[in-house]
């Protein structure tokens, strides 16, 4: 095992001898790379030989279905969780080599689009660091999602061919392969009297897992992300077609079938309702629980169904993979012979859920006569299990038809996934005290009246290894100098630096390692965008998917005052800012595409205006990734959460930026609250209308978008400005979105939060003067993180719900 940078170089040399026959130094970078990959997989194999009792009782295992996983680039986190990374970036240099440019050659793979899908992807980091078996199922997705340019303001969409050169982590498993049917009809059978069902006249695709391992932290756990891909069963071309010269129609066949896994979804509001959507779906559930059957027969035999829920636990990531539960009945009955009802029970106490948005429009709901001819097996047990579930109905409730509408999984023509989630688990989750809390009173409250045992809160959390350890070195190392390294395996030492705030010396070294995240990413936007940010200046930055609720444009507003203000008064008393946004709009989403348009004109007119821009600058940052966040939230000094209260449901950028000592500038929402008792008013600035503000004002009226521009001047000139020309050098007039504020009555309530938004940035400003007192509170964001570590996250869902610690 490498213990030493001497040990690595040996390492590095004996392998890139073996594999490539030629001396370390002479390899291209990309020879290099893979010789480093191999090194990697080498030292896992040592470690798990090394540390893996055979003899020692298997815990639980536990499946994570996700239909996303924004792992992000694995080579610097599997060098890191094996402890070897500084040995490997010296030993390389030694060699003449360089790691950053070793790791640059990685691909960052975009599985997922937001919050959702590196959620998952740091679950499955902490459940590996925890020594947890458990394993994550997703697709591998041809394309990626989509890469985005800014072309003289708008968006474009690039595909992401993230595989053209291969994936060095991936093991392609063709002798694993899972059979799934699609289509067909369902026949009745008697066989020896007893009725059952069989599906007949199907198509079928094979579904092949590409293994990643999962590396878990000190390396003694390697878990496995499943990556499915779709494959012909046999691989065929027409022939008669091809000889006919018509090498479309050949390939015909294939081509739909490779279709499941090309594209992820690009949209973080679910209930698209496509066609293809449920096939990407069903293909991911049925792909999962085929390997996880046929495991468990392995191990346990044929005919040991009965505990199975004490041996696995499957968890669904929002509804997406809800199938999990009628294909779980559908193979315990149809293929293992179970009856309805202990196939039922079973189901119901091996399956969790987690719920990840209130939206409406977010709610998944599918067609009943598309979803039927797709599934017709998996619809009929859907159909039986909303029977079932609504003959438990207490009739005798004066509320009676009111539950059964609110709770069935089946509703006017349509499957309503997250009625049947609730229905077929035994846990059901939120991500944030706050967003918990609002399930029990709106989308969920009629399952919570019958059960309230079944619901739970399980707030979100981040990988502090990547998010703290690999993205920000220069505040690790000071965190390392100052209290040793023990908080690396165990945040909750991380609040031994409360004991710091008065610590002046601290403070100024905080301030520094700030500065040189700054430095790092200015030299970023430099080198991709050619633009120049001053690291003396305040980041105030937000960073996420572009939404309505999420209010990029009441930030933007903010800027806009200010550059009118800066204009009316050159000499306005504030500290020098870089404003910093970056997020993809999902491709159909005309208003967050106008908003960026809207940002992007911001950065034009404020950039090019010599009255303004020695104080202020605005700055989009193409293409939000894993990779660019690991820049970005380092370097912040502002975090802004600024969605409108009861919106999101928890957010995880908030914990990212907290973490790497930012700043909070946020309303009352999502897992801000926690961020908030975590740190107190005195270290974060809060704003606007409260969940219960909102609530109150969609239930009983009584806000006014022209009532509030009436009563502001501000608004009344920027909601003027939007259309009056005022952004004609930009060649655009946001008329989308003054109809959005104007005639549909704002919403979200952008201009109504207005003023509170812009008087607690001012009050930020003020206190950011006094650099020791800032560095105090971005230091008490720091000491106070050690909640938001996915792996206290992890532990609770492994206590409370899966049983599997
Ligand atoms: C998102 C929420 C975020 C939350 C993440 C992870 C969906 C459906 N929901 O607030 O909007 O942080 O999930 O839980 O993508």
């Amino acid at each position: 095992m490498i213990k030493t940078t001497e040990g690595f170089k040996r390492e590095f040399t004996r392998i890139a001898e073996d594999v490539f026959g030629t001396p370390a130094e002479k390899l291209s970078d990309s020879d290099q790379f893979a010789v480093l990959a191999r090194v990697i997989n080498h030292e896992a194999m040592l470690r798990r030989e090394a540390f893996t009792d055979p003899s020692a009782p298997a815990g639980k295992k536990v499946y994570y279905f996700s239909m996303e996983f924004l792992i992000g680039k694995l080579m610097e986190n599997y060098l890191i969780n094996l402890g070897i990374r500084d040995f490997a970036a010296e030993g390389l240099k030694e060699l003449g080599s360089d790691l950053d440019k070793l790791l640059a050659i990685e691909p960052d793979p975009g599985l997922g689009n937001g919050g959702l899908g590196r959620l998952a992807a740091c679950f499955i980091d902490s459940m590996a660091a925890l020594g947890i078996r458990g394993d994550g199922m997703g697709l591998r997705y041809k394309f990626g999602l989509f890469k985005q340019k800014i072309e003289s303001g708008y968006q474009i969409e690039l595909p992401d061919a993230w595989l053209d050169e291969g994936y060095i982590w991936e093991n392609a498993k063709p002798y694993d392969s899972v059979i799934v049917r699609f289509g067909g009809k369902v026949d009745r059978t008697y066989k020896n009297g007893v009725m059952g069902y069989e599906h007949v006249d199907y198509s079928t695709v094979r579904a092949v897992p590409y293994d990643v391992p999962i590396l878990g932290f000190g390396g003694t756990t390697i878990n496995t992300l499943h990556l499915w891909d779709a494959q012909p069963v046999h691989d065929t071309i027409d022939m008669d077609a091809f000889n006919a010269g018509n090498y479309s129609k050949a390939m015909k066949e294939r081509s739909e079938i490779e279709a499941i896994t090309s594209i992820l979804y690009p949209d973080d509001r679910q209930g698209i309702g496509k066609k293809l959507r449920l096939r990407q779906e069903y293909f991911l559930v049925a792909a999962g629980i085929g390997m996880i059957v046929r495991e468990y027969k392995a191990k346990h035999g044929n005919d040991e169904w009965a505990e199975l829920p004490e041996r696995v636990q499957i968890h669904i990531n929002d509804t997406h993979p809800t199938m999990c539960i009628p294909e779980l009945m559908r193979v315990l009955m149809d293929e293992e012979g179970l009856e309805w009802d202990d196939a039922w029970e079973i189901t119901k106490n091996t399956i969790s859920f987690t719920n990840h948005t209130v939206l409406p429009e977010a709610l998944e709901k599918w067609r009943i006569a598309e979803f039927q001819e797709l599934l017709p097996r998996v619809y009929m047990i859907i159909d039986e299990i909303n029977r079932r579930w609504q003959q438990s109905l207490p009739e005798k409730d004066d509320n009676w038809h009111i539950i059964s509408r609110e709770t069935s999984a089946l509703w006017d023509n349509e499957v309503k996934m997250a009625n049947l989630s609730v229905i077929g688990s035994h846990s059901v989750n939120g991500v944030s005290a706050l967003h918990s809390d609002i399930l029990t009173k709106t989308i969920f409250k009629e399952f919570y009246d019958l059960d309230p045992a079944k619901f739970n809160n399980k707030t979100n959390g981040i990988s502090h290894r990547r998010f703290l350890i690999q993205a920000n070195p220069s505040l690790t190392a000071l965190i390392n100098k100052t209290i040793g390294t023990k908080w690396q395996s165990d945040l909750e030492q991380i609040s031994k630096l409360n004991a710091y705030a008065d610590d002046s010396a601290f403070l100024e070294e905080l301030a520094k390692a700030k500065r040189e995240n700054k430095l790092r990413l200015a030299k970023y936007v430099r080198d991709h965008m050619e633009i120049e940010l001053d690291p003396d200046s305040v980041f105030d930055v937000q960073v996420k998917r572009l939404h309505a609720y999420k209010r990029q444009l009441l930030n933007g507003f903010k800027i806009l005052d200010l550059y009118n203000r800066l204009k009316a008064d050159p000499d306005l008393p504030i500290n020098n800012y870089t404003f910093i946004f970056a997020g993809k709009a999902a491709q159909g989403y005309v208003f967050a595409k106008e908003v960026i348009k809207f940002i992007n004109s911001l950065a034009d007119i404020v950039n090019s205006d010599p009255d303004v821009n020695q104080k202020i600058k605005v700055v989009f940052i193409e293409n939000f990734c894993v990779s660019n966040a690991q820049l970005i939230y380092p370097a912040a000094d502002i975090s802004e959460q600024i969605s409108t209260a009861g919106k999101e449901a928890s957010g995880t950028g908030n914990m990212k930026f907290m973490m790497n000592g930012a700043v909070t500038l946020g309303t009352m929402d999502g897992a801000n609250v926690e961020i908030n008792q975590l740190v107190g008013d005195e270290n974060m600035g809060i704003f606007g209308f409260s969940s219960d503000e909102v609530d109150n004002f969609y239930k009983h009226g009584g806000y006014s978008a022209t009532g509030c521009i009436n009563a502001d001047p501000r608004l009344k000139r920027m909601t003027e400005q939007l259309v009056d020309g005022f952004f004609s050098k930009c060649d655009y007039s946001f008329w989308g979105i003054h109809d959005a504020l104007i005639n549909s009555n704002d919403e979200y309530f952008v201009l109504g939060d207005f003023d509170s938004y812009v008087k607690a940035w001012e009050n930020m400003d003020r206190i950011y003067s006094d650099r020791e007192r800032w560095s105090r509170m971005s230091l008490a964001n720091i000491a106070n993180s050690a909640f938001f570590s996915s792996d206290r996250t992890i532990r609770e869902y492994a206590e409370d719900i899966w049983k599997a610690l």
